[in-house]
């Protein structure tokens, strides 16, 4: 058993971890006590790594078509490929698309290629659709992507404001510092967002604003601030606006934030991810630069960046309007960097952003692309579109480490790259801290390294010496070495202190921040910015909202393969306001479709009145591979915001109506199915085997769903009731189906465990509860310990009534507290209907 200290491989809190290798394919998770970001704490999502690493699914061979290739036929024919569209078209018809999910190393390799030997800037990545306008609106006011705040702000501030960030579900690590923070202090909480969300519900203030009213009411408030005397400042035409929430709630916000000056602001996709978002960065960051909430402890503006390593990449300059370390493309600095990197290839000016490269991918612009990390069929905005302009791309290179991802059933060549605890390097979090990822495992078949596949094929275009690295550490060495550039143009980015890093520092190097506590620039300024107002569509009445759930990960190529987190949510759901679900006459449960001019999904329905009325939010996660018509990006406009380039993902316009279906079905089967031709399916993943849910019209195809073996079956025509058992040669349970016309179908807890087992009776099954039953869990809440709410419910009342007692009475929310915020809420809603009997 060996120890290994790594980083997360999800979000952009950056956590230390303490893995175990116990076995071949097996690992225990801790979290690292001694690591600044999370000092030993980590949220569900992080402690179910284990789940994730083994080999079901994965790509391991390099594949050409759907052929197995070697590795130097693959890289062959990249490089082939490559040179054919650059010699015949020029640079600019070769482009990557890559991801804050690589390493540094793999990101500064990508980007020295194409940057620097191909002689084009069409590198983008994922970033484009997560971070661009917080990177943008940080070049506004100080000239360079500096976030100027750190962790521990979060625990000096007396005040904390949540600006589009589910903290709880997304940040978790962060929410629970947040917590502690307050616990202890007692500080402030306000979460500004359209939804109630579990984060909102747990703050002191929820200001549910309007979609994209932020920049309004951040005016609104430096305004009122400046009225109070707060404020240095030169008012703008503008500033003075209407704050678009209640008068009561924005008297309560002006309180809170006059009376706090030890103020963070955290922001995250809900201000990014918007055709305003640079405008909504700049309001924030006008709001602290104005008050002098900056540069000291407990205040700042703080962007929340998304992915493991979207600050690492930012740095490297993977964003394709950047050149490399926080350098732009002036003559200097292009001058600069070719020296460095010793080419006269360099590219001569900015690329194409995200949504223009799909774009010139389906014009035929882009000839050669290679997509390494993400999943754009899934994640980009007009996913419908992005897929076609794929299927038409003439070269289609993808590099992930799952073999069947949406985006990876398109690809020519499929190149097997190392995943989480097979690959080693650096991450940087949100904070600016560098950590290093460790492998645990062996690579897995002939899987490689993102960036050694990358220098393969730069030796292959002719570069040997540009690209003769042996190890990550010699990568890492050079990109430290290359940050030495941008202080000369004034940026406050330096790295090459590490230049010199032995290999052995290198292996043990711990977590370390640059820029200091406060990266500041020597220069900052306000940005006038106004609030845009949106046209609405009357055939598309309501506005669409999405986001994440708290224990899956994008398009679920990982987590969506962890039995423990597919228990939070089962389905992708609609939540929509009770008044535009009875104007729209849906019900809770039931099936609708969302339409937009994009294109339409079907989801089930959750009715809450979280949602403000006119506006509907599903989640981003579910992909081809796990819905029939659940992608939420058929859904969203490709509209950018002009500065950025980020897509609007949080405001569109939409409509919906209910789906009728005359059956609806639950499958168990040991194996995933994807069945075609029905109105609604969705599967997840159990302890053995996948649940289905399906709804169709018609009549039901059985033989579809089930596999061979012998059936036992149970039928009320009535209520046009039929379960359906398949048992394997063994007598083990290898599917079981119930399916209703009419009526309601069972509960699935029980008869989903029982998958591959022997145990059940088939008569048990059929009746779909066991002889002797259990007591009913409830949903689970707790996914460490496996404690349903009923079980909670239970313990409150017997008495226990804080977050603390039902952990100690039941151990929910004791391992990694992600459910903390349901435990509360739960609570609340027990108590209230007490205190009021009592009152
Ligand atoms: N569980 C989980 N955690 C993750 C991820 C994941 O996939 N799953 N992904 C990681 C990544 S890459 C990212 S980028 C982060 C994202 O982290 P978050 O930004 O916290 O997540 P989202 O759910 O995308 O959006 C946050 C909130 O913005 C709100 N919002 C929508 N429109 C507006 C608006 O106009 N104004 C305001 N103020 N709010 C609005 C939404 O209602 C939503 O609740 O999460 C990271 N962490
Ligand atoms: N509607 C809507 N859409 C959104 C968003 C939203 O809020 N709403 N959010 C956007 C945001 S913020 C983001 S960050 C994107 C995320 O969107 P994507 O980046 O497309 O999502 P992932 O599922 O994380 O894709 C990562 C891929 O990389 C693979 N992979 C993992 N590790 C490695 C590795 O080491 N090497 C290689 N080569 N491959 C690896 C995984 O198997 C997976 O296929 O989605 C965006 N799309
Ligand atoms: S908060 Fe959770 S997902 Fe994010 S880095 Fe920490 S453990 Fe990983
Ligand atoms: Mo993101």
């Amino acid at each position: 058993m060996t120890d290994v200290r790594t980083t997360c491989a999800y979000c952009g809190v950056g956590c230390g971890i303490r893995a175990t290798v116990t076995g071949p394919r097996a690992v225990t998770i801790k979290g690292d006590a001694e690591h600044p970001a999370n000092f030993g704490r980590l949220c569900s999502k992080g402690t179910h790594l284990g789940e994730t690493v083994g080999l079901e699914g994965r790509l391991l061979h390099p594949m050409i078509g759907n052929e197995r290739a070697g590795w130097d036929e693959a890289l062959d024919l990249v490089a082939d490929r490559m040179r054919a569209c650059i010699t015949e078209h020029g640079p600019d018809s070769v482009a990557f698309y890559v991801s804050g999910q690589l390493l540094t190393e793999d990101y500064y390799a990508a980007n020295k290629l194409l940057k620097g030997f191909v002689g084009t800037a069409n590198i983008d990545t994922n970033s484009r659709l997560c971070m661009a306008s917080a990177v943008a609106a940080h070049n506004r006011a100080f000239g360079e992507d500096l976030v100027p705040c750190s962790y521990t702000d979060l625990e000096e501030a007396d005040l904390i404001l949540l600006v589009g960030s589910n903290t709880a579900w997304c940040h978790p690590v962060i929410w629970q510092r947040i917590e502690a923070a307050r616990e202890a202090r007692g500080t402030k909480i306000v979460v500004i967002d359209p939804r109630r969300t579990e984060t909102a519900e747990q703050a002191d203030l929820h200001v549910a604003l309007a979609p994209d009213g932020d920049t309004a009411l951040f005016n609104a408030l430096l305004h009122a601030l400046h009225g109070m005397g707060l404020a240095d400042l030169v008012p703008w035409e503008g500033l003075a606006c209407d704050p678009g929430v209640p008068a009561d709630v924005f008297a309560q916000l002006v309180d809170l934030v006059a009376a706090n000056p030890r103020m963070v602001t955290l922001f995250s996709m809900g201000a990014n991810q918007s055709v305003g978002g640079t405008d909504k960065g700049n309001a924030i960051l006008n709001l602290h630069l104005a008050t002098g909430r900056i540069g000291k402890p407990g205040a700042g503006p703080f962007s929340m960046t998304g992915q493991p390593n979207a600050m690492g990449g930012r740095e490297v300059g993977g964003l394709s309007n950047t050149l490399a370390c926080h350098l732009g493309f002036s003559d200097a600095e292009r001058a600069d960097v070719a020296t460095f990197w010793d080419t006269d290839l360099l590219c001569a000016g900015p690329g194409l952003k995200a949504v223009d490269l799909f774009r010139a991918v389906d014009e035929g612009r882009i000839k050669f692309l290679w997509v390494m990390a993400t999943n754009p069929a899934v994640s980009m905005p007009d996913a419908g579109f992005v897929r076609e302009a794929l299927a038409k791309c003439e070269t289609l290179v993808v590099s992930d480490v799952i073999a069947e991802t949406d985006t990876a059933r398109l690809a020519h060549i499929r190149l097997p790259a190392l995943g989480w605890g097979e690959k080693d390097g650096t991450v940087t979090n949100s904070e600016r801290r560098i950590s290093r990822q460790r492998a645990l495992f062996d690579a897995p078949g002939e899987a490689r390294a993102d960036w050694r596949i990358v220098a393969e094929v730069g030796r292959r275009l002719g570069h040997a010496d540009a690209f003769s690295w042996e190890k990550p550490a010699d990568v890492f060495r050079e990109y430290a070495a290359m940050t030495a550039l941008a202080p000369r143009h004034g940026k406050v980015l330096d790295l090459s202190a590490l230049a010199a890093l032995s290999d052995e520092d290198y292996e043990t190097l711990n977590p370390f921040q640059w820029g200091g506590r406060h990266a500041l620039p020597s220069a900052m300024q306000l940005v006038p910015v106004r609030a845009a107002s949106i046209q609405v569509d009357p055939d598309f009445p309501l506005r669409l909202n999405t986001g994440r759930y708290r224990d899956q990960w994008h398009t679920m190529t990982r987590t969506g393969l962890s039995p423990k987190l597919s228990q939070h949510r089962r389905e992708p759901l609609l939540e929509v306001h009770p008044d535009d679900a009875a104007a729209a006459a849906i019900e809770d449960g039931a099936l609708a479709r969302v339409v937009t001019p994009q294109g339409s999904a079907v989801f089930r329905v959750s009715v809450h009145s979280g949602q403000r009325p006119g506006e509907v939010f599903v989640p981003m996660h579910w992909t081809d591979a796990m819905a029939g018509e659940g992608r939420a990006n058929r859904l969203v406009a490709p509209n950018v915001d002009p500065v950025s380039g980020q897509p609007g993902f949080k405001n569109g316009a939409a409509r919906i109506e209910p789906v009728p279906s005359d059956w609806r079905a639950f499958l168990v089967r040991a194996d995933a199915v994807r069945p075609e031709g029905l109105l609604y399916w969705t599967t997840a993943r159990l302890l053995q085997g996948w649940l289905t849910e399906l709804a169709g019209m018609g009549m039901i195809d059985i033989d579809a769903l089930l596999p061979q073996g012998q059936r036992l079956e149970v039928a009320d025509a009535s209520r046009g009731m039929r379960r359906i058992i398949v048992l394997a040669e063994d007598g083990t349970v290898a599917a079981a189906l119930y399916v209703t016309r009419s009526g309601t179908l069972p509960a699935r807890d029980w008869i989903a465990a029982q998958v591959g087992l022997g145990e059940a009776a088939p008569a048990e099954l059929l009746a779909a509860r066991p002889a002797s039953p259990a007591p009913d869990l409830g949903p689970i809440v707790c996914v460490c310990h496996g404690i349903g709410a009923r079980t909670i419910e239970a313990a409150a009342r017997g008495g226990a009534c804080t977050v603390a007692a039902v952990g100690a009475a039941t151990a929910a929310g004791t391992n990694c507290g992600s459910c903390r915020p349901a435990i509360a809420k739960l609570l609340e809603a027990l108590v209230k209907p007490i205190e009021e009997k009592a009152a």
